[in-house]
């Protein structure tokens, strides 16, 4: 059997379930075959000096049978790759927010300089049969990279945000260099069929790519094998968080808390992809055309900080402060409050019990490339009582989820109708929607998604994977 080696900006101690997402979609891969897992070690190295960076050489631990291989990034990289390329340019344009990205050419520099500082640090450590699977935004040239140094393993890679339409993603001055480095991996994997869908337009527009068979792209004189893999959870597991000790108090706190109370719950990072302020105009929107809502449903928002460093999520911190504070204000009551906004992470165990005890959940981003908090509220609820998902059109868990009410964020007006709807559904409509949602996040778990991605790379031909390391 051919060793995991998987890539991504971050890893993870795969024994760490609390880690979730990623480290348990790969922990069994990499533990079947004794895996390696290499990305940055979210350590910023101390200038040699005279300013010069210190040349990192990747920290080695060894967790059960797999090993992380964890390199150090010099300033820099951290300001240039990082902070700047991947969450400046990428991110925002990607989650098609062409108003927040900032092209300074340093950070194309910096974006390249560190995917070939990867490249060859994670070469040395490869054996000749090691499946590789790099995951996400900050890595897309990677296989490039790793090609040019003779790589000729196959390389699969996953983009777990969303893939722009064509003319969005021409807005990157680099993206033909972006798209064309795709061609080096041997399969590419994306969220849902609208983003393959959107890739299939930018190669075939910009780079005359023929479609071969259902699922090839012929460009650039190589053939990549794309598809649409839905990542999911591991509902067992969450359903056990639900059924154990923290989470039934975590559950019956919450409910004895709120007895008189409609419960509605909206848990992220603090984003501009999520559509916070949306929601919560949304929701002032139900509270003036439905008064009955008044002294009654709270709407509970967890909002982790997340990439503070970065000027526009101040901007929207201080604007969630103000809406949210605008809205108790204005409708508040001695013994209510129609918002608590909570900026801060809630412990993972702590989540299904919350889930569990919400009526609605309000899953409404502008954009997203899956969302699991949306299969996460699913998997946590009573089946013979379950609470009903509001989701967004816009994210990628809308293509599988369609038994959730599907709203335009965008429109205030029509989101505050379908919360009205949640919140009044009769019992039996909700436990078949229910039922429908439940089966389909089952069937493709987290572990449907990792078997099916890696067995399809298995598969690709050996003769491209031969042609690749002469490209
Ligand atoms: P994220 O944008 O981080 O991930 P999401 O899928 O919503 O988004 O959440 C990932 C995990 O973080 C979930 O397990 C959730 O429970 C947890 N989480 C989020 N907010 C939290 C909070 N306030 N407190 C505690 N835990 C919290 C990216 C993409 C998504 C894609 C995932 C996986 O942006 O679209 O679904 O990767 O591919």
């Amino acid at each position: 059997m051919s060793r995991l080696v998987v890539v991504s900006n971050r890893t993870a101690d795969p024994r760490n379930a609390a880690a979730g997402g990623l480290a348990v979609a790969v922990r069994e891969s990499l533990q079947q075959t004794g895996g390696l897992w290499f990305g940055w070690s979210g350590k910023v190295a101390e200038e040699a000096d005279g300013g010069t960076p210190r040349t990192s050489e990747p920290h080695l631990q060894t967790v059960g049978n797999v090993t992380l291989a964890t390199l150090d990034l010099s300033r820099e990289d951290h300001e240039t790759y990082y902070l700047g390329y991947a969450n400046d340019v990428l991110w925002p344009v990607f989650h098609y927010r062409l108003d927040l990205a900032n092209f300074d050419t340093r950070f194309a520099a910096g974006y390249r300089r560190v995917n070939q500082l990867f490249a060859h640090k994670l070469l040395p450590l490869l054996k000749p049969d090691d499946l590789i699977w790099v995951h996400d935004y900050h890595l897309i040239p990677l296989a490039a990279e790793l090609r040019a140094m003779g790589c000729g393993n196959r390389i699969g890679f996953f983009l777990h945000i969303p893939m722009p339409p064509p003319l969005i993603m021409a807005a990157i001055p680099e993206h033909e260099w972006l798209m064309r480095s795709l061609f080096a991996y041997d399969l590419v994997g994306f969220q849902c069929e609208a983003d393959l869908t959107h890739f299939s337009h930018y190669v075939e527009s910009e780079a005359r790519a023929e479609k071969v068979g259902r699922d090839c792209l012929r460009a650039f004189d190589r053939t990549l094998r794309v598809g649409a893999y839905p990542i999911g959870i591991d509902v067992d597991d969450f359903v056990r968080l639900a059924e154990a000790n923290e989470g039934l108090r975590m559950f019956a706190g919450m409910r004895e808390e709120y007895s008189r109370r409609r419960l509605l719950l909206g848990v992220d990072r603090l984003d501009y992809s999520k559509g916070l302020p949306q929601r919560i105009h949304a929701f002032r929107q139900l509270l003036a055309c439905h008064p009955e809502n008044r002294n009654s449903a709270t709407l509970i928002q967890i909002a982790a900080p997340s990439r503070e460093d970065l000027g526009a999520y101040d901007q929207l911190r201080r604007q969630m402060d103000g809406l949210c504070g605008e809205i108790n204000g204005d409708y508040g009551e001695l013994d209510w409050m129609p918002v608590r906004y909570i900026h801060r992470n809630v412990a993972r165990k702590r989540l299904p019990g919350l889930y569990r005890a919400s009526h609605v959940a309000l899953v409404t981003p502008l954009r997203d490339g899956m969302n699991l908090v949306a299969k996460e509220f699913i998997a946590a609820q009573d089946r013979a009582d379950p609470g009903m998902l509001v989701l967004s059109r816009f994210a990628g868990a809308a293509e599988q989820l369609k038994e959730a009410l599907l709203v335009n964020p965008y429109d205030t007006q029509g989101t505050a109708q379908a919360i009205q709807r949640a919140l009044t559904m009769p019992l039996d409509e909700r436990i078949e929607r229910h039922e429908a949602l439940l089966s389909r996040i089952r069937k493709f778990d987290i572990r449907w998604w990792s078997s099916s991605f890696l067995q399809a790379l298995k598969q690709v031909e050996h003769d491209d994977v031969e042609l690749a390391s002469k490209t």
